[in-house]
């Protein structure tokens, strides 16, 4: 009887060990997001992705994410991804060991904006899982760290320079408009005159 409860303690507790398997969502670029002009690799460097881990990209909606082949991705093509996304939230689940290939569909997001991302997964590993769950935590945002404004938005920020005056017609001009009447009112009076002269 004990030593029956016995094993089926210990089969419980492997089964919850099995289930509680630590997997991590990844922000890509945490807290700054999907953007352009971004060092992905930079990212990556020191992250381990696992079966199981997930990938999320946070984005504007004029962002999107497109699921692409190897070669598509070294020449950032966009006509004919394996997926595409978009709305602003998209996660996809690391359910196998491989490369995956992400980009953004806007024109030149990819080629200009550095917007291409590739995702390594190697297979469910309990010790880097913990190293890794522990990094996260390190690196956790901080208020700090707000995003900058969207490169992409930059003509819209246009607006006319603080200096310029608000109006083209200073009020000393309409002051000084009364002076240019007083010598057009003179010369009516002397042509009047005038003619009042040849009348008579
Ligand atoms: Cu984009």
């Amino acid at each position: 009887m004990k030593a029956s409860s016995g094993a089926l303690l210990a089969v419980m507790a492997v089964a919850a060990l099995a289930t509680t398997a630590l997997a991590i969502d990844y922000r890509v670029n945490d807290s700054l997001g999907w953007d352009t002009y971004v060092d992905y690799d930079k990212w990556i460097d020191g992250k381990t992705f696992m079966v199981g881990d997930t990938i999320t990209f946070m984005y504007e909606p004029y962002h999107n994410v497109l699921e692409v082949t190897e070669a598509d991705y070294g020449s950032c093509a966009t006509s004919s991804p394996m997926s595409t996304h978009s709305g602003g939230k998209t996660t996809f689940e690391l359910t196998e060991t491989g490369t995956r290939y992400f980009i953004c569909g806007i024109p030149r997001h990819c080629t200009n904006g550095t917007m291409h991302v590739k995702i390594s997964t190697v297979p469910y590993d309990a010790a880097t899982a913990a190293k890794m769950e522990e990094a996260a935590a390190a690196a956790a945002p901080s208020p700090a760290s707000l995003p900058s404004p969207p490169a992409d938005t930059y003509a819209d920020a246009k607006t006319a320079p603080a200096g310029a005056p608000a109006t083209s017609t200073p009020a000393s001009a309409s002051a000084s408009a009364p002076r240019y009447q007083q010598p057009a009112a003179a010369l009516a009076g002397l042509v009047i005159a005038a003619l009042v002269a040849i009348a008579a």
